[in-house]
């Protein structure tokens, strides 16, 4: 049984189309805390937060919009993410994939508390992993990537805690990368499980092999779970559609592995936007892959732990 925090993050500062800070509110209607309960864990609901005081810092690269309050939201996400961390399982209930901006800082101050690495399991169709110099629509939910690894071009954000190693980040599902992405991908060390390597592979083999390696290394798993990772067939409710995404099996599958292994310790569900959504069946998928995620499943089979 584990202890979830659900934690509300309304953020849309990190893109440009409304309805992203509806998303913590479908969670709730969806039955999130129920889903949770009914599997044997206990729920504390925190409420919403919200980005605090914002200054105005500014960045050199023009098309970067909503910096201040990106900023805010990063300082509050971190605080909030650290002390949920001594607490229980920090569920973050977006808002935009710029919360990881902040989520992951929280995250990875615990971790290092704690002495253990932390690895990052990124499911989404973008890599993420542009700066505030390098962004060229100016949105940054296309950066958290770039901040948690501890690259440059980062100026106006708080140094990042602890970065994550590269080799402990593995991207997958991914199928849609900017020009700089692609160079920033190509210098590191990132684990990158494009949709070609799980079309050849599948997701199970690729998925094992990240697991096995965080278990390996004993460490702490951030999971974070872009709405767009799916295919669009099954989760229209996101900003940033890509045409080839994880199936609704597939999806599961990967949520199941993860629960399994017994390995995951904090998760983001990115990019919802409700305000897209067909009768709520986003939100309703989303809230289901967390019920695979914790222990739904059809039959039983042993969980690995530590
Ligand atoms: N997401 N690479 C594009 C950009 O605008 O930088 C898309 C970013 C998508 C962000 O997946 O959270
Ligand atoms: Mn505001
Ligand atoms: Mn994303
Ligand atoms: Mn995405």
């Amino acid at each position: 049984m584990t202890h979830c925090i659900l934690i509300g993050a309304p953020v849309d500062s990190g893109q440009q189309r409304p309805g992203c800070l509806m998303g913590p509110a479908a969670y709730r209607v969806a039955r999130l805390a129920d889903t949770l309960a009914a599997l044997g864990h206990s729920v504390e609901d925190r409420g919403d937060l919200t980005h605090g005081e914002i200054g105005a810092e500014t960045a050199a690269n023009p098309a970067v919009h909503h910096l201040p309050e990106t900023l805010g939201w990063t300082r509050e996400l971190a605080r909030a993410g650290r002390e949920a961390c001594r607490a229980g399982m920090p569920i973050f209930l977006g808002g935009d994939h710029s919360l990881s901006l902040g989520s992951v800082a929280g995250v990875a101050q615990h971790a290092a508390e704690l002495g253990r690495p932390l690895f990052v399991l990124w499911l989404d169709a973008h890599s993420d992993i542009h700066s505030v110099d390098t962004t060229e629509s100016g949105n940054l939910h296309g950066t958290p990537l770039g901040y948690l690894a501890g690259r440059r071009g980062f100026d106006a954000f708080p140094p990042f805690p602890a970065p994550v190693p590269e080799e402990n980040i593995c991207l997958f599902g991914i199928r849609s990368v900017d020009p700089a992405e692609l160079a920033a991908l190509r210098e590191t060390d990132i684990v990158v499980n494009d949709m070609r390597v799980l079309d050849e592979f599948g997701f199970a083999v690729p998925m094992r092999a990240f697991l096995d390696k965080v278990r390996a290394a004993g460490g702490m798993l951030h999971v974070s779970l872009d709405v767009d990772f799916l295919d669009p067939s099954v989760a229209p409710a996101v900003g940033t559609t890509v045409p080839g995404g994880a199936t609704f099996r597939e999806a599961h599958l990967v949520c199941e592995l993860i629960h399994e292994s017994g390995l995951m310790t904090s998760l983001d569900l990115v990019e919802l936007n409700p305000f897209l959504d067909e009768r709520g069946r986003t939100a309703r998928m989303m809230v289901d892959l967390v019920g695979s995620l914790m222990g739904r499943k059809v039959f039983d089979r042993p969980t690995r732990s530590g």
